[in-house]
């Protein structure tokens, strides 16, 4: 099968396959990202994090519904499930999803990290392309907001939802101070909970300390995932931000910058390679050898190295 072809197609079974191969880094998967780049930067990238349990996978589940019916496909990238923190959600997610696997106009897919989360926001970065390539309209990162990791994973979002829950202990506060900046629309969820008014208090007040100077003031919403109340004020919420970014122009400022940093990580990772492959050898170890007894220092070194390896 042609996996480029049908993927450009829309065909589930392309997608599944074609995020296979970018996920196991198989030989195939920089030739399909070749080919389909093209055909991507045409689908919103909204990014969902927060707390475990919080009530992400409840909400991605609403908010996919609530798109669907406004006839937006969606693509579903639901990343770390397997992480410590939320024991064995990952097949309470496919089971509560599984209505949504039903539906043509959706594509869900859970990315385990297997410990290894440095790589962990290219690929996604790729799998969101291949889902954009694919035609979905809108594409869903959902990953627990609980470190730094997670953070960049979520910086391929366009829009980013920080979920937040009334009544959690202090611990809790020192996530959202780490997951505050990164929030365009902030849902409260479980708003059926005791709290949530003074949540909706300390929030506003971190926001009123916030001196950077964007435009857009991040909305904070209300949400009973599980009732399924609220998320169409908070797809509201979510849309008013891309309206904001495109007509600002910065949505295409912010796209222009990830393209730049891509590049610029993909060149790092490649000069590095290029690099060992160059350096390493005896002559290295003899030189390391030499800076090791003082009779050459590393900066003296890393210039030879340089000027040798740059010739
Ligand atoms: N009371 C109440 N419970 C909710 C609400 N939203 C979700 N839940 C419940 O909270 C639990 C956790 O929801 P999930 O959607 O799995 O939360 P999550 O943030 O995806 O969890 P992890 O992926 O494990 O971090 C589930 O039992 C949900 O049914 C809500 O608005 N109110
Ligand atoms: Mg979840």
């Amino acid at each position: 099968m042609d996996i480029v072809a049908e993927l450009l197609n829309g065909s589930k079974l392309a997608i599944s396959r074609a995020i296979t191969t970018v996920e196991n880094e198989y030989d195939e998967a920089t030739e399909i990202m070749q080919k389909i780049y093209p055909n991507t930067g045409k689908a919103y990238v909204i990014g969902i994090t927060g707390p475990p349990g919080a009530g992400k996978s409840t909400l991605t589940d609403k908010i996919t519904k609530e798109y669907r019916s406004r006839g937006k496909s969606v693509g579903i990238i639901a990343v770390d499930p397997s992480s410590p923190f939320s024991g064995g959600a990952i097949l309470g997610d496919r089971i509560r999803m599984n209505e949504l696997t039903m539906d043509d106009g959706v594509f869900i897919r859970s990315m385990a990290t297997r410990g290894s989360l440095g790589g962990m926001s290219r690929k996604t970065a790729e799998v969101v392309k291949i889902l954009d390539a694919a035609g979905k309209d809108i594409v869903i990162i959902e990953t627990v907001g609980v470190g730094q990791s997670e953070v960049d994973i979520v910086k391929t979002a366009d829009t980013t939802l920080v979920v937040l829950v009334p009544g959690l202990g202090d611990d809790i506060q020192a996530i959202k101070a780490g997951i505050l900046e990164i929030g365009d629309v902030f849902a409260i969820n479980k708003a059926d909970r005791e709290g949530v008014e003074r949540l909706n208090l300390e929030m506003e007040m971190m926001l009123d300390l916030d001196q950077s100077e964007t435009a857009w003031r991040p909305k904070i919403m209300r949400t009973v995932a599980s009732q399924n109340q609220g998320v169409v004020e908070l797809v509201d919420a979510i849309e008013d931000h891309s309206t904001f970014l495109t007509q600002s122009g910065m949505l295409e400022k912010h796209r222009f910058e990830r393209t730049r940093n891509e590049i610029l990580a993909m060149l790092d990772e490649a000069i590095k390679i290029y690099l060992m492959k160059k350096v390493a050898g005896s002559k290295f170890e003899s030189l390391t050898t030499e800076v090791n007894e003082r009779k050459n220092d590393p900066y003296s070194a890393v210039k030879s190295v340089l000027s040798e390896v740059l010739k």
